[in-house]
């Protein structure tokens, strides 16, 4: 029997959807809501697309529609539709029917792309032929393959929220803070919800142990990280601090190309996911040794006059800025001075108010939201762009200052995303007289 298929939204995952539906003999109709849906140009000529407004009425008379992450669910068609019985599913779902090798899947608010990152490089030191995708940027159908020997998935709350049946080897919320209200209704609980789907059907639950919304309701989870020695842990050696397993050591600190604490718990869920994978702890080391952090997460973009410039353009929430503030703070004699600003996604930005004056001693702040990042404090001022507050921080640095874009904030108010933003932030400060 065919399935009536509809895909909706054509941007990366939308196009990847209908490709993969085309390769297994489905021909979906496509609907998007823009003008100009960004998968547009690669669409093949077989898929008829539909766009403007949504239609429950039309999305009604479909068996199943594969809606993209990007589109709340909450939407009145999406909903019309789901209640005359059409199956609603996201582009995961779809993977999970057809994969055949063990997956691990990774969500949370900060760390995922970096986590991800490791895991796929451990798995690949290991001899494993394993696809990296989900959230990262890579939808996960462009990696599915018969010859893979593993999977490793960055799942967002949205994706999740799609995502009924994935089994996983091994699963993990790292961390839970502030992100996405503005798709959530403002409430916190929801954005959990979504994320704790994540365990449905997963083999080793793997919690980060000083942050109790990673923790499964019942509270029955396999493994843990965190900075004490149980578990995935942190425990002095020759009053070294090592990355160790159930209290024995097995990797040095000082030995980890990321720098801070949040990078330490990283790299621990990372061994416990690439132990669900059978990766061997000499495999894991070798990645830990040498990987040294994605572009846009806390990079060294130039040292100039005894004043570092860094890019943390990913730091899209407030809990990213407050770890790469503090992963920085640890043994700086200078001043930090932060960028921040742009969408702020209906977050408090309360927490950055602790900081300011302490941690941090100047807040330039631009974009859109920036003028309710100017109002936590004094030790703050405002700028309509990045650009400005880039100028404003190379007149007053003095060596031995730090100067940190870590916005706290979504981009697309004035960039076309963290990438573009950092690439002109690097640009900016390598053109510096
Ligand atoms: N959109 C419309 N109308 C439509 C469809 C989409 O206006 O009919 C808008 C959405 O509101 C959104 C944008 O278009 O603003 C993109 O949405 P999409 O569903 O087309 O997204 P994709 O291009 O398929 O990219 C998605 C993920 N995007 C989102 O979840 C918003 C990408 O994560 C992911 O890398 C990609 O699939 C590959 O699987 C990006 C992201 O920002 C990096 N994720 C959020 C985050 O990390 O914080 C969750
Ligand atoms: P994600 O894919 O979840 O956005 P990334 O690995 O891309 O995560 O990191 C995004 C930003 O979050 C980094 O630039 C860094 O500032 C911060 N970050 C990374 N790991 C953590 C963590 N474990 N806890 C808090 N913040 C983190």
């Amino acid at each position: 029997m065919t399935v009536k298929t509809a895909v909706i939204g054509l941007g990366k995952s939308g196009l990847s959807t209908v490709n993969f539906l085309i390769r297994n003999g489905i021909v979906p109709d496509v609907y998007d809501t823009r003008e100009h849906p960004a998968g547009e140009e690669n669409l093949p000529e077989s898929c008829r697309l539909v766009k403007g407004e949504l239609s429950g009425e039309l999305l009604g008379t479909y068996d199943e529609l594969v809606v993209g992450p990007g589109l709340a669910l909450s939407l009145p068609a999406l909903q019309e539709a789901a209640s005359q019985g059409v199956s609603i599913i996201g582009d995961i779902e779809l993977f999970a029917r057809y994969c055949q090798a063990p997956v691990v899947g990774v969500t949370g608010s900060n760390g995922k792309s970096t986590v991800v990152t490791l895991v796929s490089l451990m798995a690949e030191a290991a001899g494993l032929n394993c696809g990296l995708g989900g959230n990262i940027g890579i939808p996960a159908l462009d990696v599915l393959a018969e010859d893979r020997d593993c999977y490793v998935l960055e799942l967002s709350s949205f994706e999740l929220e799609t995502t009924s049946s994935l089994r996983l080897v091994g699963a993990t919320i790292l961390n839970l803070s502030e992100d996405h209200l503005d798709r959530y209704d403002g409430k916190m609980e929801l954005y959990l919800r979504a994320k704790q789907r994540i365990f449905a059907h997963a083999d080793r639950i793997i919690v980060n142990r000083e942050d109790v919304a990673t923790i499964p309701p019942n509270g029955h989870y396999f493994a843990s990280f965190g900075g004490s020695g149980d578990s995935y842990g942190i425990t002095l050696k020759d009053n070294e601090e090592w990355l160790s397993v159930a209290g024995t050591p097995v990797f040095p600190v000082s030995g980890l190309k990321i720098y801070g604490r949040h990078n330490q718990m990283n790299a621990l869920a990372a061994m416990a996911l690439a132990d669900a994978l059978g990766v061997s702890r000499e495999a894991q080391n070798r990645v830990l040794s040498s990987f040294s952090g994605l572009p846009h997460r806390c990079r060294l973009v130039r040292e100039r006059n005894g004043v570092r410039w860094y890019n943390d353009s990913k730091a899209t929430n407030v809990g990213s800025t407050l770890a790469a503030v503090a992963g920085l703070k640890s043994g700086l004699k200078g001043r930090i001075i932060l960028l921040a600003g742009g969408l702020g996604k209906g977050q408090d930005f309360t927490p950055i108010k602790n900081l300011l004056g302490h941690e941090v001693s100047l807040m330039l702040c631009f974009g859109r939201d920036g003028g309710m990042l100017r109002e936590l404090g004094p030790e703050t001022a405002l700028f309509e762009t990045m650009a400005e507050a880039v100028e404003y921080a190379d007149g007053i640095v003095r060596p031995g200052d730090v100067v940190l874009l870590a916005p706290a904030c979504a981009s697309f108010d004035q960039f076309k995303g963290f990438e573009d933003r950092g690439d002109k932030f690097a640009a900016m400060v390598e053109n510096l007289a």
